[in-house]
């Protein structure tokens, strides 16, 4: 506690001191300005890298990934289509995630879902956007339970994709009920060998315990690897300044953190929606330079879900089409 007082204190007095110059690697004290936001797609940033705690584009430029993560392949995967992706892709963005569920019906009862993954990735290179494959786990929270799968599948998609700058993946959507030093960090460093093996830059994104919440763990025992970002989880309805507070001072000690999954709901993905609050959490990543995917898009009937039901995953949207988290996330892609 006290050695993140002082490490509070000490980034006060950097940022009264005047502004960092020419900051080739940006760091938690350049946050009082905004880094550049090179929005674009892969043609314009390429492959992706992370530098200290920024996301950079291939020129080692920041640079911030936002749109959308689709609703469970399995239920809603008719949303991951090229005019779904184009339709995210008109308002401004340039990331689309594929959550993978591996229980409730997902890939580890239908393999076939592999193939959803890959039409998504096939449409998201269409529109020129990144794609995050992600491995989503949630009730089944113990990603160790399932570690050879795991390893399987992402060494497979890492054979596939090894040449393609467009492919980020998320190995363990929301780790819970269990520790990072037991359970979640083990699975990371075998899994991130696992892609590694087929592509030594990949961008690979990680989990943490109690639903992704728990960064300050990670932050006190990060894997020692390079382009590794952790992902931070919240719900407008649920999820406030404490989760807030305790993300920037995993910024500060060095963790780089990507919001692959936020909504303006509550946590159960209905209530609400809250939108005073999730401006809040937009206007703080968006000050320090943070990328993020809202959730879903899909038209289930629930507050989350960014569309109205019965809208058609084929044809484009008009604004009426979209729910009111819709218009909400859409709104902010360009901010
Ligand atoms: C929710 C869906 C909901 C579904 C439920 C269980 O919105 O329709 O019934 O999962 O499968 C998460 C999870 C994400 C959740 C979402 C909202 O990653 O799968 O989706 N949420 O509850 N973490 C925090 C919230």
């Amino acid at each position: 506690m006290f050695k993140h007082f002082l490490l509070f204190f000490l980034m006060l007095l950097n940022l009264s001191a005047t502004p960092a110059t020419a900051a080739t690697t940006p760091s938690f004290s350049d946050y009082n300005q905004p880094p550049i936001v090179h929005q674009g797609g892969v043609n314009q940033n390429g492959r992706l890298q992370v530098i200290g705690t920024q996301l950079c584009n291939a020129d080692g430029q920041p640079v911030v990934l936002r749109g959308m993560s689709s609703h469970g392949l399995q239920w809603y995967g008719q949303f991951t289509s090229a005019q779904a992706m184009a339709n995210t892709a008109e308002y401004g963005a340039n990331v689309f995630r594929l959550a993978m569920y591996t229980a409730e019906g997902g890939y580890l009862s239908q393999p076939g879902l592999k193939e959803t993954v890959k039409n998504g990735v096939n449409a998201a290179i269409q529109n020129d956007m990144y794609v995050i494959i992600d491995w989503h786990i949630l009730s089944d929270g113990n990603p160790m339970t399932h570690l050879e799968e795991a390893k399987a599948f992402f060494k497979e998609m890492a054979q596939l994709y090894k040449d393609t700058p467009n492919v980020i993946y998320e190995i363990c959507n929301e780790p819970n009920n269990v520790s990072w030093a037991g359970e979640v960090r083990p699975y990371a460093e075998a899994v991130t060998a696992a892609i590694r093996a087929e592509d030594e830059q990949a961008l690979i994104l990680i989990g943490s315990p109690t639903w992704s919440q728990d960064v300050h763990l990670a932050a006190a025992n990060p894997l020692p690897e390079h382009n590794l970002m952790y992902t931070c989880h919240f719900y407008a309805g649920t999820h406030g300044e404490w989760l807030r507070q305790r993300v920037d001072e995993a910024l500060q000690a060095g963790l780089p953190i990507f919001f692959s999954e936020w909504g303006v709901s509550r946590a159960d993905g209905g209530g609400g929606v809250f939108l005073d609050e999730a401006e809040k959490w937009l206007q703080f990543m968006n000050q320090r330079g943070l990328s993020w995917c809202g959730w879903s898009l899909c038209d289930k009937n629930e507050s989350s879900a960014a569309l109205n039901p019965g809208v058609s995953p084929n044809e484009p949207w008009t604004e009426q089409q979209l729910s009111e988290a819709g218009r909400f996330i859409f709104s902010h892609f360009k901010d």
